[in-house]
């Protein structure tokens, strides 16, 4: 196969090679792809340099699978055109999830939605998959009714800019120095900010209302009810979520700890007592979704709470669009 990988220098598309390196895809060739500003510099896939070229039609030339997160910006300009070359694109990012006619998938949940691909297909936010990964095991088992979700987002789900921006904040604020952030719109580090992407009129964020709709959209579930509050918090990697689920069925958690633990992709760390849940730090680099103090959640009907940490750039980035080309072309 030859595979395109736009967006080769950032966080996600070196993760993406990563772990193309390591999928079932019979991958032949690598073209990275990138901005001008890109261009020329070298990522490494298999132990070899390879150049990044500017992104430009004719580098979708018998490309079979195209793998996007560059931004919604490029995407709605270059997502069409790689298709229209025949390539199948797995975009990471949020310009076509909405679209009726692109699935968006995780492949351990709605598999069944690729079959009507038309040569795109959306990978989720970040935040909403790990969610999903822990809620749908119990969804099929109780029936889901209602969640919440508060999420502890790390400044790698902002870039490599961000990242660079909380290592100097953290310094400046060490030192007790000034310190003008340049990415976000206030200082994050020793902070939460609770404003991932714009408010709406009702101040409701966008990261907030990607949670809400894609996960109405994956589970097939239009009138779903969600609740979100998205922050930002000063960690590198990985996204914690708290979430409160409310089911039809009475939800026995001992029997929801083993649902969870037999749903590929997902590991439970569960020893409170022996201070054992999972904790960004140690969900960084790892594919699986890990949950932790799962229990009963007292102020909702049939409810369960648990703690979800997922490496966002992995399972929520470019772990989740490998595995989607791998169930479409590897079967
Ligand atoms: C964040 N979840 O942590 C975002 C990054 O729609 O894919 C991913 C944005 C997206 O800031």
């Amino acid at each position: 196969m030859r595979v395109a990988v736009l967006g080769a220098t950032g966080l996600v598309g070196g993760w993406m090679l990563r772990v193309l390196e390591g999928s079932r895809l019979p991958v032949e060739r690598v073209i990275p792809l990138g901005s001008e500003r890109s261009a020329g510099k070298r990522v490494i896939f298999r132990g070899e340099e390879i150049e990044v070229f500017p992104v430009e039609e004719r580098h979708f030339h018998r490309v079979d699978l195209a793998l996007f997160s560059a931004g919604s910006g490029p995407s709605k300009r270059w997502v069409p055109v790689a298709a229209s070359r025949g390539a199948v694109v797995v975009d990471n990012s949020s310009a076509w999830r909405m679209d009726p006619q692109v699935p968006l998938v995780v492949p351990e949940i709605n598999p069944h939605h690729l079959g009507n691909h038309r040569g795109i297909v959306a990978n989720p936010n970040c935040a909403t998959i790990q969610a999903l990964m822990t809620l749908y095991p119990l969804h099929r088992r109780y029936g889901l009714r209602y969640f919440s979700a508060a999420t502890y987002q790390s400044v790698s789900g902002t870039g490599k800019r961000a990242v660079e921006e909380l290592r100097a904040a953290s310094q400046a604020f060490l030192r007790g120095e000034d310190f003008s952030p340049s990415v976000y719109p206030r200082d994050v580090a020793f902070n939460l900010l609770p404003h991932i992407g714009p408010f709406d009129r009702d101040g409701i964020s966008e990261e907030e209302w990607k949670m809400v709709r894609e996960s109405r959209k994956i589970l097939d579930m239009e009138d779903l009810r969600v609740s979100v509050t998205t922050v930002r918090v000063p960690t590198f990697s990985c996204h914690g979520e708290a979430i409160s689920a409310s089911f039809q069925e009475p939800v026995n958690p001992r029997e929801a700890r083993e649902l969870l633990e037999a749903f590929p992709g997902v590991r439970v760390v569960d020893d409170p007592d022996a201070a054992l849940y999972p904790t960004p730090r140690d969900g960084a680099g790892l594919g699986d979704v890990l949950v932790g103090r799962i229990r009963p959640d007292t102020g909702l009907e049939n409810g369960l709470a648990m703690w979800v940490v997922s490496d966002n750039l992995l399972k929520g980035a470019a772990l989740n669009a490998v595995q989607i080309a791998e169930a479409l072309f590897a079967g």
